[in-house]
């Protein structure tokens, strides 16, 4: 049917095709990353770790499509010229054609050597000399984290740490450091950029930033166990002033004293004691209030669980976390699988298979605890979520909004 195959091939309608397809994959690109900014994601522009890795997909891309263009018009701009015609006599032979051997070794190595430049200038650009960042170390532990900032002494003793949610300043590079407790974790809030592998017995430091203050959703990205998913934090990133107001304050922070025969002071007595007659454990055996006898290790940081939004390593936010705090201390193990934190209503847990049972607390003692706890607040001004927005969690709300 068509018998000027001899001709040139007719490329006029796929080159204009070209832009038009190429303006439609710009314009998904770029609102793909204005939404980006509201919700989780590696396209948020915020994040100078995030601009560089996007910047250098852009390379990647764009080289890639010149050279599927390039050799799918070299394909069919061959297999129109030179296509086999029953009348057409055999086409001249020919072996080897050095110049055509030269272009196709050197013009890919010298793609490849592009390439390779952009990454290594991508990865010195991402983790400049360590100056002026803020440390923060991170340890992490089935199921959940704490934030502990080494160059923050606590007047208290100790230094400043936070359990599941992360405070950092905006503008400003913060150096992260992760380790495992236990067994291989993973440190994900694509918002802030950078991923990162909690191995045992091993310290790892990158840096991550962000320009615009908020919570970001974190969440551990290395399958670790029955509640992995279940393992998450926060990222509050505030504007340097604000920073350090909460640094200020949590460094001369002390646990607020109860006042004598309160529900918190009931509340204070059963944290740090337990009750031996039921076999219910102290909670200060393995949680750490700053500015109190607690200093346990084996569960995260409740010196400002009061000020904090989330429970159960970011299970649950807001009024949704204030709901579930007597759920959580009477049986986390039931709420949350594998949970390694005891029951206080008696029922059985287990501990890396072993079936324990737990001790027994009423749920007038569980809710004089729970007001201890809630007790536990930063001052006023620094209460990192007053007014910082929601970005990328399940129901974003609005700025100081409780869910
Ligand atoms: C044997 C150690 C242990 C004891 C004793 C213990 N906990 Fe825990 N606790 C944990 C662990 C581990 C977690 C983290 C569980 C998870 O998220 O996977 C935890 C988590 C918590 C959390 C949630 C913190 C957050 O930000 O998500 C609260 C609140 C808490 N414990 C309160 C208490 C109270 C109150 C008591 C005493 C009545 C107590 N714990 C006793 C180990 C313990
Ligand atoms: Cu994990």
């Amino acid at each position: 049917m068509n018998t000027n195959h001899h001709q040139r091939p007719g490329h006029s309608r796929f080159s204009r095709a070209l832009p038009l397809a190429l303006t439609a994959l710009g314009a998904t690109l770029l609102t793909g990353c204005q939404q980006a900014n509201q919700t989780l994601s590696i396209g948020d522009m915020s994040s100078g770790y995030n601009r560089e890795i996007f910047w250098m997909s852009v390379w990647a891309i764009a080289l890639s499509i010149i050279i599927f263009i390039g050799v799918s018009y070299a394909l069919f701009y061959t297999v129109n010229k030179f296509r086999e015609d029953k009348h057409d006599a055999p086409p001249a032979q020919f072996h080897g054609n050095n110049r055509l051997e030269v272009i196709l070794v050197v013009v890919p190595v010298i793609i490849v050597v592009f390439l390779s430049v952009l990454t290594v200038r991508s990865m010195a650009r991402l983790n400049p000399t360590p100056q002026n960042v803020v440390n923060i170390d991170i340890l992490s532990r089935q199921f959940w984290w704490n934030f502990a900032y080494p160059e923050a002494p606590a007047a208290a003793g100790g230094v400043v740490t936070n359990g599941n949610e992360i405070i950092i300043p905006t503008r400003q590079q913060v150096a992260l450091t992760i380790t495992s407790g236990d067994v291989i974790h993973g440190f994900w809030a694509p918002n802030i950029g950078g991923q990162r592998h909690a191995l045992p017995g091993t310290r790892r430091t990158w840096q991550v930033d962000t320009d615009r203050p908020g919570a970001y959703q974190g969440n551990c990205s290395q399958l670790c166990g029955a509640s992995h998913a279940n393992m998450r934090y926060k990222v509050v990133a505030l504007e340097p002033e604000r920073y350090n107001t909460f640094i200020t304050a949590a460094r001369a922070y002390r646990a607020p004293e109860p006042a004598p025969s309160s529900a918190e002071a009931r509340g204070y007595t059963l944290f740090m004691q337990g009750k031996t007659s039921t076999g219910a454990l102290s909670c200060a055996a393995c949680h750490r209030v700053q500015g109190t006898p607690a200093a346990g290790a084996a569960g995260p940081d409740l010196s400002f669980f009061g000020t904090r939004r989330t429970l159960g390593a970011g299970m649950w936010e807001g009024e949704r976390a204030r709901e579930m705090l007597h759920e959580w201390i009477k049986h986390s193990p039931l709420v949350k699988p594998g949970s390694l934190m005891p029951t206080y209503d008696g029922s059985e847990y287990r501990v890396n298979g072993k079936v324990q049972k737990g001790g027994v607390l009423t749920d007038a003692e569980i809710d004089d605890v729970s007001a201890y706890l809630r007790s536990l607040k930063l001052p006023e001004e620094a209460d990192y979520w007053q007014g910082t927005p929601v970005i990328g969690a399940q129901g974003a709300s609005a700025p100081g909004e409780s869910q």
